[in-house]
């Protein structure tokens, strides 16, 4: 990389989105006088008998959680999609659009342990939940009605998680959302117009100058995206070309496995406290076509900025305007490069 992306302010394309975000790396040096924000201490106990998802309690609306020791999907009790709905009546005016939207909205708890999260898990319970993203991805993606499965996880009060036990959601509904649908169609474009897949050139482009690659194995890649909007957003790419998580072989699910404990373990020790994130997993729609243009990869979007005190927030320009940041991703990636990833922050006694 040139010198002067580390000195000049200018913006970056996203390929898979087709936005830019400005980089204004001369801002680093800038002083702090904005909020700190308290640091979340981690849930201690391996049940909690006030959880709503630890195995055999009660959850809010009255259901009763079995007494599981697998991965543990159940209906959200407070679903934002409905499967049977009525047609919405006319229009509630000539310029204004509506249309019902049906779906279905699952949670699937990780472990029946309150006080795991991913990076502390075991590989073969992460191995379990992988095979459990790619079950539900498949049942609820054989609905007819069901042309797009969003499987992601909020963590941290900071993303509004509303609870520490490990857990994520699935979300599935008739219409491919805006985000997964503008990638669609950009690698459809590339597709088209190179024929190639726009995520194996791009990756093929990373590897040859590894300066944003975090951490690999066989078969996976974690990068800071050369266009990353949040400080340390990565992006999880499988090498091998596929468009959905289904075509994993028993191998390639050990090594995701290893990749994303190896990644949440390097997250948390960063600033060693409960790192939190939005992560979600983008894949082919489930329209019943094929799309060789997909190529399935994670996104981790993590709001820390510069210690677990501080945060990113998008206001102002970035509200009004476009996304900024100071901080490059080259830079990023550097620092989480060296974050030492054998243990668990919370193993070596360094709890906050
Ligand atoms: P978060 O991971 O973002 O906190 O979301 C947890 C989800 O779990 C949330 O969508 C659901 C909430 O509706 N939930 C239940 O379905 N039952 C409960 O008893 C508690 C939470
Ligand atoms: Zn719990």
């Amino acid at each position: 990389m040139p010198p002067e992306y580390d000195t000049i302010p200018h913006r970056r394309f996203n390929l898979l989105t087709g936005e830019w975000v400005l980089v204004s790396p001369q801002r680093t040096r800038r002083p702090w006088q904005g909020q700190t924000e308290a640091t979340e201490a981690p849930p201690v106990a391996a049940y909690d008998p006030t959880c709503y998802l630890c195995p055999g309690n009660e959850r809010a609306a009255g259901a009763r959680n079995p007494e599981y020791s697998q991965p543990f999907v159940f209906t959200n009790d407070f679903p934002a999609l409905l499967p049977d709905l009525p047609r919405l009546p006319d229009r509630p005016g000539p310029l204004l659009q509506a249309q019902a939207e049906p779906g279905v909205c699952r949670v699937v708890c990780y472990s029946p342990r309150h006080d795991l999260s991913f990076g502390q898990m075991p590989p073969q319970q992460a191995v379990a939940v992988i095979d459990t993203w790619r079950r539900e991805y498949v049942e609820l993606g054989a609905l007819p009605w069901i042309n797009a499965v969003q499987i992601f996880e909020n963590r941290g009060t900071a993303m509004g998680c509303s609870n520490p036990h490990p857990h994520g959601q699935i979300w599935a509904n008739a219409t491919v959302p805006t985000i997964p649908a503008r990638e669609g169609e950009r690698q459809e474009d590339f597709f088209r117009e190179r024929g190639k897949c726009l995520l194996c050139a791009s990756l093929a482009e990373e590897l040859a100058d590894p300066v944003r690659v975090v951490m690999a194995n066989n078969h996976f890649v974690v990068l800071v995206p050369f266009w990353a909007v949040w400080p340390f957003e990565t992006l999880l790419l499988p090498r091998r070309h596929d468009s959905r998580i289904t075509g994993l072989g028993p191998e390639e699910k050990e090594a995701l496995a290893e990749i994303m404990i190896r990644l949440n373990v390097c997250y948390d020790n960063l600033f060693a406290t409960v790192f939190p994130y939005s992560m979600g997993i983008h894949q082919q729609p489930t329209d019943g076509c094929e799309h060789p243009e997909w190529h399935w990869h994670v996104h981790y979007y993590p709001p820390l900025l510069r210690s677990a005190a501080v945060r990113k927030h998008m206001v102002g320009y970035e509200m009004m305007a476009m996304p900024q940041r100071d901080l490059t991703a080259e830079r990023c990636a550097e620092r989480l490069r060296a974050v030492p990833v054998d243990r668990h922050f919370r193993e070596r006694g360094e709890q906050r």
